[in-house]
């Protein structure tokens, strides 16, 4: 018997919520982040050391996957979960957003988006049937519906016009995502800053029926202030009983305020992008390990964090690592920023559990004013 997805809430503290998602490859605590392994990697970590980091499911793309090892390939060789020795839970996005912000000469239709492979540039096609089939060969757990996402600001008309194409390929992603037990497909709402474009896009996507919703369009370029006041009644618009995603979403801020508006999924390549750069991400605020001021510092990063990389090493250590270029940098600060991550998604579940989260919040806003240990 194949487990069937499904989402139980557990506690709600004003419009935030804890909760499960049950998937035949194990559960997700919500709020969660989803680390993200594009190219059937997070760059610098094992697979075990990200799952102890706490990640309950990773994001993988698409678009890269498709242009490189290829679909086909994946699905002969057993799937991405064994190729890549994951065997927890993988969302994967759909490749619309990838193929806009990451190939130049493309054609969008109503059928899909022709494009060329940013890699050897290659001819390809993404359609909502295509990107169906891809995430199906390669044995995504949660699949996403094919999506057109434009780059804000841009005009009414434009994004109109855009979420109702995307509305259109929703219904095609349905019809070809089909009946798949154990599997689930989630909506996109689009509809940039206009309340009651994004109200039409909710409203059709729950006509189709999805099991889980996410909000793109948003961290497109809007900043905080508008994209919160978008999550002030997009999370309202969709349905109460089902997982809802922010796709893309973010800096710590960003997820501490999105949860509070009651958001239950995210991603984001900062921990692990940032980590490859010599950013890390504390809960006193961002340190850059490349400052010369490290240079003979024996303290950890952060002498309360469990991960390796504070429980082993001095600052001194991971500056100098840094500045050689030797590998083990972005291991032990991809490390390092993952666990944080996670650890401010537990702190947010246990805080929500508790209907304590306003007190979380004030008390994660204080520690990054107090600044740098
Ligand atoms: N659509 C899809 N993937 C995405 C986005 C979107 O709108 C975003 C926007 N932040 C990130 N990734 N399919
Ligand atoms: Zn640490």
């Amino acid at each position: 018997m194949i487990k069937r997805f499904s989402f139980s809430i557990h506690g709600k503290d004003g419009a935030a919520r804890t909760g499960v998602v049950h998937t035949a490859r194990g559960d997700i605590r919500t709020p969660a982040f989803m680390p993200v392994g594009t190219a059937a990697t997070v760059k610098a970590m094992m697979p075990e050391s990200v799952r102890a980091t706490g990640a309950d499911i990773l994001l993988g793309n698409t678009y890269h996957l498709m242009l490189r090892p290829g679909a086909e390939r994946m699905a002969r060789l057993g799937g991405l979960h064994a190729f890549m020795n994951w065997d927890r839970p993988i969302l994967t996005d759909s490749g619309g957003f990838q193929v806009m912000s990451l190939t130049s000469l493309r054609k969008l239709t109503e059928k899909g988006v022709e494009f060329r492979s940013h890699v050897d540039g290659s001819k390809h096609m993404l359609s909502p049937e295509r990107s169906m089939e891809i995430q199906r060969l390669l044995g995504s757990d949660i699949v996403m519906c094919f999506d057109e996402c434009p780059a804000l600001p841009a005009d009414r008309t434009r994004i109109e016009e855009s979420m109702q194409l995307s509305m259109r390929w929703a219904e095609r992603s349905k019809e070809a995502f089909g009946d798949r037990p154990g599997h689930a497909l989630f909506g996109i709402q689009q509809g940039g800053l206009e309340q009651d474009l994004r109200g039409e896009s909710a409203a059709t996507l729950q006509k189709i029926g999805f099991d889980g919703y996410a909000i793109g369009g948003l961290a497109v370029g809007e900043g905080q202030e508008a994209m919160f006041g978008v999550l002030d009644y997009a999370p309202g618009q969709l349905p109460q009983d089902k997982p809802r995603y922010l796709m893309g979403v973010g800096k710590p801020d960003d997820i501490v305020g999105a949860v509070q508006r009651g958001v239950d999924m995210f991603d984001c390549v900062l921990p692990s992008r940032s980590g490859r750069t010599g950013q890390a991400l504390t809960r006193r605020g961002a340190i850059n390990i490349k400052n010369a001021r490290h240079a003979e510092d024996p303290r950890p990063l952060d002498p309360d964090c469990t991960c390796p990389a504070c429980t082993n090493y001095s600052r001194a250590y991971l500056h100098h690592v840094f500045k050689a270029q030797e590998i083990i940098s972005s291991m032990l600060l991809t490390w390092h920023n993952l666990h944080y991550y996670q650890e401010l998604m537990a702190g947010l579940r246990g805080a929500i559990a508790a209907g304590a989260l306003d007190a979380f919040v004030a008390e994660f806003h204080a520690q990054r004013a107090a600044g740098d240990f």
